[in-house]
C-alpha cells in the first residue's frame, strides 16, 4: 500500500453482527441499507477529496460493507496491513455506537501509536464522553470538518501542537480533556466537491471496489445523492439535524447552500458515468425562490436524462408542479407527512393537513411526475396505537382520492432505532411525552446488544407502550401491502410474500420475548443463537422489499465510454504521478 495519511473506516453498526442474534426489525427498511446501516457518510468523500486538494492521502475502507459481502473477512487482518499517519472511523448515525467503538479498539490494540479521529454527528454530540475512551484520541466536530481534520493530518505529521485546531476535542497527556472552540462552521457548501469523483478514481486507484460501494445491492440500483445544504431550517421536535440541532449543538445557526450552479455540476457528473437515479436530498425549496429557478433551469439546460427524485419538506404547489413539469423529463418526489392525522402531524413540527397532501399529489401527476412516495411513521409524539391503526383505511381513502393511481407509494416505518440525539425531544423528552431509555453514550451501544427492535429502542413514548408501538407498526405495514396489492402497485406474489414476512417477523417477536421471560444469562444465549438464521433472514425487508424504493435506470452507450475514459486517466496518474498533481492544483484553483 502506497503511504496513507489518513484510512476513513466505516464501521456496521454491532461489530459482531455476523454471531449475534439480534431481530434489529425494519429500521431499515426505507433506507438503501441493511439493519447493520453499511452505508458511509458521504462527508467521508468531501472530507478525502479536500484533503487529496491539500497534498494528502485518504483511503476510504467501508468495513461494513466487506463484511457483509465476505463471511469470512477477517477486520483484524486488513486492519493490521494498514500503516496510516492517523485512522478517522465516523459515528454519524447513533446507531454505529457499539461498531465504532469496538472498531476503534481495534485500531488502538493493532496500532497503539496511530492516533484515532472520530467525527459526525453523534461523535460531535457525545465528544467529551467519547474521547474518555481510551480507543479514541481526537473528535472533530461539527457538520464541516475537512479544514479543522486537514489542520490536524499535518500537525500529527510533523508532531506539532493541536491546541489552536477548532472544533477539536482530546485528551492531553495526563488524561484531561480540552475542548477547542466550535468555531470553523462555514456559511456556504462551496468548499467541497460532491460529485462521487473521489470514489469513482478510489475504485481504480486503490483497486477496491467493494470499499467505495455505498450499499449493498448497489450494483443492481445505482442510485446517487445529491445535496442542498447543510443544515435545515425546520424543527421537527425528533430530529437531530433540526435547526435546533445545528445551533444547540453543532455550531450552526443558517442551512449553507451549495451554489445551485455547483449542484447541477454535481449532477451532471454523476450522470456522465452512472446510470442509476439521482436524489436531491434536503428540500431545494428551503432556499428560496431563486434558488429554485436556478436550479431547475439549470437541470433543463443540461437535458437531464436520469430519472431524478427530490425530498421536500412540505407538499409542493400546483405551480411549483407545472415548473417541474414544463423543464424535467423524468420527476418523481417524496414528502414524509408522518401522519394521516393533522393533529400528530402538527406535534411533528409539520404544519400542513392531509389534504394539502391529497391535492399535491394530483398537481404531482396532473404535470407529469413519475412517482411520488409518501411516508409515515410511527412513535412520534401524540400518537397513540388507535392513531397508528388509523393510518390504514386514511391512506386507502387517499389513494381512492387520486384514481388508485399507481405511481403513488406510501410507506410506514418505526422511528427506530434511536430517537436522535441533540433533537427537542432527545434534550427535553418530558416535554413531549417520552421517556429516555438511554441517555449516554455508553448506554445506547449496550442498547444495541439487546435481542430485538423493541428492546433496542432508545424510547418509549407516554401515548403508547413499546409493545403497542411495534404491534400497530407491523399491523399498519400489513395494511398497506394489502392496499398496494389490491390496486396492483405490487404483483400477487410480492404482496403475499411481504405479508408472510410481516407475520413471521411478529412471531418472531414474541418467540425473542418468550425467550428473554423464561430463561437468563447462558441458557437464553443458546437460545437465541439457535434461532439467529430465521433472524438474519426477517432482519431484511419486513414491512416492504428494497425494490418498491426504486425506480427505474438504463444504461447507455455514454456511461460506458465515460468510464473507460476515466480509467485511462486513473492509470495515467498512477503511472506518472506529475498528471495527478497538475489535476489536483486545477481542481483547488477551481474551488
Ligand atoms: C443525507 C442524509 C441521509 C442519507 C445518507 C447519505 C449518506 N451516505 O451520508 C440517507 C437518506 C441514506 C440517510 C439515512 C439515514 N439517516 Co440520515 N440524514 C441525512 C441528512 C438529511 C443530511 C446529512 C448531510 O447532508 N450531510 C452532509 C455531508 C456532506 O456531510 P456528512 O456526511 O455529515 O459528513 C461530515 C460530518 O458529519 C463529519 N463526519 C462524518 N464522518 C466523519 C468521520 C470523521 C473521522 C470525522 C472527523 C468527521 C466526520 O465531517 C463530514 C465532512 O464535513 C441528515 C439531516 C440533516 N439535516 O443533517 C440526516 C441524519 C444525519 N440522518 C439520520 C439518521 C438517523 C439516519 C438513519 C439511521 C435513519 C434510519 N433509521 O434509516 C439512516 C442511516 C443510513 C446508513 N448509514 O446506512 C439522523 C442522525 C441522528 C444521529 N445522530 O444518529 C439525521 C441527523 C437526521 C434524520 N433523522 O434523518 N440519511
Ligand atoms: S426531519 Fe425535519 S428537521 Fe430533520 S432534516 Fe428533515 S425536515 Fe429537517
Amino acid at each position: 500500500m502506497p503511504h496513507t495519511d489518513l484510512v476513513l473506516l466505516h464501521a456496521p453498526s454491532v461489530y459482531d453482527f455476523r454471531e449475534r442474534s439480534i431481530m434489529f426489525g425494519p429500521v431499515s427498511d426505507l433506507v438503501p441499507s441493511t439493519p447493520i446501516f453499511e452505508m458511509y457518510p458521504i462527508g467521508f468523500t468531501t472530507l478525502a477529496e479536500y484533503m487529496e486538494r491539500r497534498g494528502l492521502r485518504v483511503r476510504i475502507v467501508n468495513l461494513a460493507m466487506h463484511m457483509l459481502a465476505k463471511p469470512r473477512f477477517d477486520v483484524e487482518a486488513a486492519i493490521r496491513a494498514m500503516r496510516p499517519v492517523a485512522f478517522g472511523i465516523d459515528l454519524h448515525w447513533l446507531p454505529h455506537a457499539h461498531g465504532a467503538i469496538e472498531i476503534a479498539r481495534i485500531c488502538k490494540r493493532l496500532h497503539p501509536d496511530v492516533p484515532v479521529v472520530m467525527g459526525g454527528l453523534s461523535a460531535s454530540y457525545f465528544h467529551e464522553e467519547l474521547v474518555r475512551y481510551d480507543c479514541v484520541d481526537y473528535v472533530v466536530r461539527g457538520d464541516s470538518t475537512e479544514e479543522p481534520f486537514t489542520q490536524l493530518l499535518f500537525a500529527l505529521r510533523r508532531g506539532g501542537s493541536v491546541a489552536g485546531i477548532p472544533n477539536l476535542t482530546y485528551k492531553t497527556r495526563d488524561g484531561s480533556v480540552v475542548v477547542n472552540e466550535l468555531s470553523w462552521v462555514p456559511d456556504t457548501f462551496d468548499h467541497v466537491k460532491l460529485d462521487y469523483s473521489f470514489s469513482m478514481r478510489s475504485v481504480i486507484r486503490d483497486r477496491d471496489f467493494t470499499s467505495a460501494l455505498p450499499f449493498r445491492g448497489w450494483l443492481g440500483y445505482p442510485v446517487t445523492a445529491s445535496l442542498v445544504c447543510r443544515g435545515c431550517t425546520k424543527q421537527c421536535p425528533t430530529c437531530g439535524g433540526s435547526a435546533y440541532a445545528f445551533a444547540r449543538h453543532f455550531g450552526r445557526t443558517r442551512p449553507a447552500f451549495r451554489d445551485p450552479e455547483r449542484l447541477v455540476a454535481d449532477i451532471k457528473h454523476v450522470a456522465k458515468h452512472i446510470p442509476g437515479p439521482v436524489f436531491v436530498l434536503n428540500d431545494f425549496q428551503q432556499a428560496g425562490p431563486d434558488y429554485v429557478e436556478a436550479f431547475i433551469r439549470g437541470l433543463q439546460r443540461i437535458d437531464f436524462k436520469n430519472p431524478i427524485g427530490f425530498e421536500f419538506f412540505t407538499p409542493p404547489s400546483e405551480e411549483f408542479c407545472a415548473f417541474l413539469g414544463e423543464n424535467l423529463n423524468d420527476w418523481s418526489m417524496e414528502v414524509s407527512c408522518e401522519s394521516h392525522d393533522d393533529g400528530v402531524r402538527a406535534a411533528f413540527g409539520k404544519h400542513y393537513s392531509f389534504d394539502d397532501v391529497a391535492a399535491s399529489i394530483r398537481h404531482a401527476f396532473k404535470h407529469g411526475c413519475s412517482r411520488f412516495d409518501l411516508y409515515f411513521m410511527t412513535g412520534i409524539p401524540t400518537q397513540t396505537a388507535q392513531s397508528v391503526l388509523d393510518t390504514v383505511p386514511a391512506v386507502r381513502e387517499l389513494y381512492r382520492s387520486v384514481g388508485d393511481d399507481r405511481r403513488l407509494l406510501a410507506f410506514i416505518s418505526p422511528m427506530a432505532p434511536f430517537l436522535d440525539p441533540g433533537s427537542m425531544v432527545f434534550d427535553n423528552p418530558e416535554a413531549y411525552g417520552y421517556r429516555l431509555r438511554a441517555r449516554t453514550l455508553e448506554e445506547h451501544r449496550q442498547l444495541l446488544l439487546q435481542p430485538s427492535w423493541k428492546h433496542i429502542l432508545n424510547y418509549e413514548p407516554d401515548k403508547m407502550t413499546r409493545d403497542e408501538l411495534v404491534d400497530t407498526t407491523y399491523e399498519a405495514a400489513l395494511g398497506l401491502n394489502r392496499i398496494k396489492g389490491a390496486i396492483g402497485i405490487l404483483d400477487e406474489a410480492t404482496a403475499t410474500a411481504t405479508e408472510m414476512r410481516i407475520e413471521e417477523a411478529r412471531a418472531a417477536m414474541r418467540r425473542i420475548d418468550a425467550i428473554i421471560e423464561d430463561s437468563d444469562g447462558d441458557e437464553r444465549e443458546r437460545r437465541l443463537a439457535a434461532f439467529k438464521r430465521e433472524i438474519d433472514q426477517l432482519n431484511e425487508n419486513t414491512v416492504c422489499v428494497k425494490s418498491e424504493l426504486q425506480w427505474p435506470r438504463s444504461v447507455r452507450p455514454t456511461h460506458v465510454v465515460a468510464n473507460v475514459h476515466l480509467w485511462l486517466k486513473v492509470n495515467a496518474e498512477i503511472l506518472f504521478p506529475a498528471i495527478r498533481r497538475w489535476r489536483l492544483a486545477r481542481e483547488e484553483g477551481a474551488a
